[in-house]
């Protein structure tokens, strides 16, 4: 279908046609610059993201590893429960043809390359339309995965992760690798294998197992024990895929308590851990730790960032954020400082996220319908981002708070404390130590000499 050239919010200019060029250079600029004394209102620019910019031993493209997702970003309408979209893209002519997704993903290569981001992920299904058969659905993946591998060719852009839309058919009602009918989890299984070898054509970094409905919304009707064995089978079958075709990236599981489903089984960082080492999958696996589900399940943002990594098992982050007051997923884009600094010293202290990395699982709100808010709304996050990095480091590199906190246990270098570490301090002697010692002193925590600390680096 032929298009006329359009204007959306007075932003971008649509062409059809090569040079395939769909930004209007005049007002978003061209490639977004970086420029650290613009003015305040000036936010198609960046003023801390610089790629090239060493900060503790790397450049800021190294450790950031930023991602755009293309659900959000590319398929995102603004439609919610209550209202119809709002985010008309000139370049979408809403239908589900094999023309349009390749429109599509052409636009996004070129959004890629204007903001300077290396990574892109997908689900399966955002990029190609589904067919009417897993033949016909599988041969329109093939076509879409042609073109996105050249494009990548052409660009230098990579596939941070692809993954498995297994939650939004019908198909899927009741789950994907824990539905109680057999014939959906094998659908599933042809679904991810076909996911597999789309990864490796494409080079993807890692893969993703997101379950949104691998849970329940009553006992009364689960048999929870037979759901996870059947979910730990599963796994079992893609690694073994994995193993046969070659496919080097990392496993990836992401955490969320709930929404769609009631319960999720992946509820948390820690019940994910528990998971594996149960099944016995821990070495195949890392977590894609998403904060807004983090708070979802009522932690703070950093919490399930803090567990993942203290058990080394924090793979990638779905970087956004929520509104704590709200009890939903509002995947915003992350825009606080001291969060994203608490975030980037996790990040340093294990060393970095590769092949993993800052995944931005945020979308702009139903109400931010210019093209140019896409624009902004990265770039802000790659900026506190990149601000997080800088305090980060400095944080690290001053060593004040990590002095203190190595004073806080010192206690555990004693020849005592050390046995008891070692195994080799049993509670009759816990008994006879605090014989001879008496009773201890309590010691202050210092929670608030702490924060004046972090705030000094904000
Ligand atoms: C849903 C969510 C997913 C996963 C990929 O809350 O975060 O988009 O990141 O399936
Ligand atoms: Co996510």
């Amino acid at each position: 279908m032929a298009f006329a050239p359009q204007k959306s919010g007075g932003l971008v200019t649509f062409y059809d046609a090569p040079p395939n060029k769909y930004f209007d250079d005049a007002k978003v600029g061209g490639e977004i610059p970086y420029k650290p004394d613009a003015g305040v209102e000036d936010t198609l620019c960046f003023k801390h993201y610089n790629a090239k910019e060493v900060i503790y031993g790397r450049t800021m493209e190294e450790w950031l590893r930023f991602s755009v997702v293309y659900w959000h970003t590319f398929r995102g309408t603004g439609a919610d429960p209550f209202g119809f979209p709002t985010l008309i893209r000139p370049w979408d002519d809403g239908t589900d043809s094999v023309e349009n997704a390749k429109r599509r993903l052409r636009v996004a290569f070129e959004f890629l390359k204007r903001l300077g981001v290396k990574y892109y992920s997908f689900h399966d299904r955002d990029i190609a339309p589904e067919g009417s058969t897993l033949e016909e659905t599988n041969k329109i993946l093939d076509e879409l995965t042609d073109l996105a591998l050249q494009l990548q060719q052409e660009t230098g852009i990579k596939l941070l992760w692809n993954t498995c839309n297994l939650f939004a058919h019908a198909r899927y009602s009741n789950g994907a690798a824990t539905n109680p009918d057999f014939h959906v989890l094998a659908y599933a299984g042809a679904q991810v294998k076909k996911g597999l070898d789309i990864a490796k054509k494409l080079g993807a970094e890692n893969f993703v197992f997101w379950g949104g409905r691998e849970g329940f919304h009553t006992l009364l009707n689960t048999n929870v024990k037979m759901e996870l064995e059947n979910l730990a089978a599963f796994f079992r079958q893609a690694l073994t895929y994995k193993q046969k075709i070659g496919f080097t990236g990392q496993f990836l599981i992401e955490p969320k308590p709930k929404e769609p489903t009631k319960h999720q089984y992946d509820y948390d960082a820690m019940t994910v851990i528990a998971f594996l080492k149960t099944f016995g999958l821990e070495n195949h696996f890392k977590l894609n730790i998403e904060p807004n589900h983090t708070t979802l399940a009522g932690h703070d943002f950093i919490h399930d960032i803090a567990m993942a990594s203290s058990f080394s098992m924090l793979g990638s982050v779905d970087s956004n954020t929520g509104s704590p007051d709200l009890g939903w997923d509002t995947d915003q884009f992350p825009m606080d400082v001291k969060n994203c600094t608490l975030l980037m010293k996790v990040v340093l202290e294990q060393g970095g996220l590769a092949p993993g990395g800052l995944n931005f699982d945020c979308k702009v709100r139903r109400e931010s319908n210019d093209i140019a808010d896409l624009f902004i709304a990265h770039i802000g996050a790659m900026d506190t981002l990149a601000r997080g990095l800088k305090s980060a480091a400095k944080i690290i590199e001053d060593g004040v708070l990590s002095k203190l906190i190595t004073e806080r246990y010192e206690s555990f270098s004693s020849p005592e404390g050390r046995a008891f570490r070692d195994g080799l301090f049993s509670l009759e002697q816990c008994e006879q130590f605090v014989k001879s010692k008496g009773e201890p002193t309590p010691r202050s925590g210092r929670q608030e000499h702490f924060e004046a600390i972090l705030n000094h680096y904000i």
